[in-house]
C-alpha cells in the first residue's frame, strides 16, 4: 500500500516513459509507489471521441469539455477518494519543493493533464483542482510536468532514496545552491581540482565548500540570499 498516483491524460502511451527507470522505476517495481492512467477519450460519446470543443466567446484554439474531463477525473478518483486532485496548467501557481514534500507524506495524487488550450473552467471548480505550473516556459501539453511533479515526489518517498543519503540530504538543507564536486583523475587536461580539497582538513573543506555555495548562489540565485528557504535543497548547479 505505496504512494498511489493517478494521471488523467489523452496520451496514456507517455506513461510511465522516464519513471520506469532508475530510482523511480526501481521504486515502482517494489510498489514503493503505484501508477495508473485514464484516458478522457474512454468518456466520450460521439462517433469521432472529441475531447474538445470550440471555446465560447470565440478566440484560437480548443478547450477540454467539462463533461469528458469530468468523468475520467471521477473515474481515476471516486468520490470519497482522499488524494488531492491537481491540475497542471501555465495558470497555476508554481509547484515547489515544499508541495513535494506535503505530497510525499500524503496517500497520493491524482494529476490532471492539459492539453490544446487547456479545460474548461467550471471543472476546476466543481473537482476541486489545484491549478500548479511548474515553470514560466511554454509546453505543448501538461504530462511532462506530471512526470517532473512525479520525480520530485516519488523520490522522497520512504526507502524510495536510501536512508544514507536522506540523513545527507536533511545536513544540507541550508537553502543555497550546492558547492561544485569533483572527483579522479586529480588533474584532468591540464585542470587539478581545487586544492584545498587534497589536503585532508575537513574543517577547512568544509568552510571552503560553505564560501563556493554562498558565491554560486549570490551569482545565479539572489533571491534566495536571506529568504531561508529550509526546504530548498538544489542538487548539481
Ligand atoms: C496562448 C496562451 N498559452 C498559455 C501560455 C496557451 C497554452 C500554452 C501551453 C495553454 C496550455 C499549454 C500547455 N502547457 C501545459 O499544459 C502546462 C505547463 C506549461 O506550459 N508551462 C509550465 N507549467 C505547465 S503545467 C502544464
Amino acid at each position: 500500500m505505496g504512494f498511489a498516483a493517478s494521471v488523467v491524460t489523452i496520451f496514456p502511451e507517455m506513461f510511465p516513459g522516464p519513471l520506469g527507470q532508475s530510482l523511480t522505476g526501481k521504486a515502482l517495481e517494489r510498489g514503493d509507489w503505484s501508477l495508473d492512467t485514464v484516458n478522457p477519450r474512454s468518456f466520450t460519446h460521439d462517433r469521432h471521441q472529441s475531447v474538445d470543443d470550440t471555446p465560447f466567446g470565440g478566440g484560437a484554439g480548443m478547450v477540454m469539455r467539462p463533461d469528458v474531463i469530468a468523468a475520467a477525473i471521477d473515474a481515476a478518483a471516486p468520490p470519497g477518494d482522499e488524494r488531492p486532485r491537481i491540475y497542471l496548467t501555465p495558470r497555476g501557481r508554481r509547484f515547489v519543493q515544499a508541495d513535494a514534500r506535503r505530497l510525499a507524506e500524503g496517500p497520493g495524487v491524482v494529476l490532471l493533464c492539459g492539453r490544446y488550450e487547456g479545460v474548461d473552467q467550471r471543472v476546476v471548480e466543481a473537482r476541486g483542482l489545484d491549478e500548479v505550473s511548474i515553470g514560466d516556459f511554454v509546453l505543448s501539453g501538461g504530462e511532462l510536468a506530471a512526470f517532473l511533479v512525479l520525480d520530485a515526489v516519488v523520490r522522497l518517498l520512504p526507502g524510495v532514496l536510501g536512508s544514507a543519503s536522506s540523513l545527507a540530504e536533511e545536513s544540507f538543507e541550508d537553502g543555497l545552491l550546492e558547492y561544485p564536486h569533483y572527483t579522479r583523475p586529480a588533474t584532468w587536461e591540464g585542470r587539478p581540482v581545487p586544492e584545498i580539497l587534497l589536503s585532508g582538513h575537513h574543517a577547512r573543506i568544509r568552510d571552503w565548500r560553505k564560501d563556493q555555495a554562498k558565491a554560486v548562489t549570490a551569482s545565479r540565485r539572489p533571491d534566495l540570499i536571506g529568504a531561508k528557504n529550509v526546504e530548498l535543497h538544489l542538487e548539481g548547479n
